[in-house]
């Protein structure tokens, strides 16, 4: 399918790492996300593996260095504050949080799925023999990573998000109906900063941004109990993004613990606790795993590209595949991350409707493991084309591949880097 210069490409996608890299961590893009996100910058490390694995590894050592003392890796890290984004440091106010601990770096109270153990092995991989020290000097952080979303976060077996922008997705229909049962009064006044770098029609809605805003100062209030927040909060629902990415990781830590002569039993209850909550996200009315709202038990109905990633989590199970097949024939650019003939779907809006580079990665890498060849290749090239007809932007629309959100995307150039450029490979 090469009717484009992969080298060209390559060379672009790794212009857009340095591009983005401020001393030590990277930027998602310019102006929009000025800080450090924690799975960007994993994704971060990946592409940065494919030329320069010395610079891979402090990407996740700098992630790591915002870790709090209860285990939690922030989903921002604020290493030098900007006004160009809200909120910012002083809205979250963690300093003093329950479980914060001296942790240096400025940071939110939230974490994001956990690719790291994941992504972390994915680089030692590249390179054992470069990466054997620096994999056993993360390993007991990420250890204690996984000890905290098992210990605060699984209450269900699956694994469940405390705040829409946990998931990653931030605007997903799979939180609608927990979004809804929220009254966001008492909102401190703010000013989005987000609708000035992009176009208001691509990203969330003012409603949406009121309730993100109330549930942080829900959790601000109780100095980000943890606790208290799984108690009190009517926003929990659990989510088959950080489920599958924690199953994911689960498995890919208890292969490096092997590797460096650690111990494994722990990980491997964790894996049958997961696999366990995976099963309830099963939601046979839509033939998808689906995320579940933990306060009344009633599934979201959203077939979205998470619903995919149980491959991605090791699991075998074939039923998703109908739903996949249907969804591919629907797609002009898979994977959408909502439903095309589903009534929310919305090709341009954030996770609502368009294709993200990430998603397809982690994805349709599963499933070729899985043995779905054809599913993961048709996959494959729809991001290849997606990014070199329409550049490295943050999400694509499924439909004809208009770019949006941020443009020179960092997670977006990692992928192709890593993953989608036919250098890497046949396609
Ligand atoms: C909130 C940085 C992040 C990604 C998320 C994506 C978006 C932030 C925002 O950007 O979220 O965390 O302000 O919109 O939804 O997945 O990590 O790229």
């Amino acid at each position: 399918m090469t009717d484009f210069d992969a080298a060209v490409l390559d060379a672009e996608a790794e212009r857009i790492l340095r591009l983005n890299d401020r001393g030590g961590y990277t930027v998602p893009t310019e102006g929009l996300y000025p800080y450090q996100w924690n799975w960007d910058s994993a994704f971060a490390g990946l592409g940065f593996a494919s030329f320069d694995i010395g610079r891979a590894w402090i990407e996740l050592e700098t992630l790591f260095s915002g870790q709090w003392e209860n285990g939690m890796v922030p989903h921002i890290l604020f290493h030098r504050t900007d006004p160009g984004y809200f909120p910012g440091p002083e809205v979250w106010g963690t300093e003093g949080a329950l479980g914060r601990g001296d942790a240096p770096v400025p940071s939110s109270g939230i974490s994001q799925p956990p690719v790291a153990a994941s992504l972390a092995w994915r680089i030692y991989r590249a390179d054992p023999h470069a990466g054997r020290g620096r994999l056993v000097a993360l390993f007991p952080k990420l250890m204690a990573y996984h000890r905290w979303i098992m210990a605060s976060r699984a209450e269900s077996g699956a694994v469940a998000i405390s705040h829409p922008w946990e998931a990653g997705r931030d605007n997903a229909p799979d939180w609608d109906e927990a979004m809804a049962g929220i009254e966001p009064v008492g909102v401190e006044p703010y000013t989005r900063r987000d609708t000035g770098h992009v176009d208001p029609r691509m990203r969330p809605t003012q409603a949406d941004y009121d309730r993100y805003i109330w549930l942080v100062q829900f959790a601000r209030d109780r100095r980000w109990d943890e606790t208290a927040i799984a108690a009190e909060s009517p926003f929990r629902v659990a989510d088959p993004t950080l489920t599958f990415t924690a199953l994911r990781s689960a498995r890919d830590l208890m292969q490096a613990a092997r590797e460096i002569g650690e111990d494994h039993g722990e990980i491997a209850e964790w894996v049958a606790r997961l696999e366990e909550g995976a099963a309830g996200l099963w939601n046979p009315a839509i033939g998808a795993y689906d995320a579940k709202n933990l306060r009344t038990g009633n599934f979201a109905g959203s077939l979205s590209n998470a619903s995919f990633l149980s491959w991605w989590g090791g699991l075998s199970d074939d039923r998703p595949r109908a739903a996949l097949t249907r969804i591919l024939d629907a797609s002009e650019y898979a994977l959408p991350s909502y439903d095309p003939a589903g009534p929310r779907f919305d090709a341009l809006r954030y996770w609502r409707g368009p294709v993200w580079a990430v998603m397809n990665f982690m994805a349709a890498s599963g499933m070729a493991e899985q043995g779905l060849a054809a599913e993961a290749l048709r996959i494959r090239r729809d991001t290849a084309r997606l990014i070199a007809e329409n550049g490295f932007a943050e999400y694509f629309s499924p439909e004809d591949g208009t770019p949006a959100g941020g443009a020179t995307f960092t997670w977006t150039a990692a992928v192709w880097l890593a993953w989608a450029s036919p250098s890497r490979g046949e396609m």
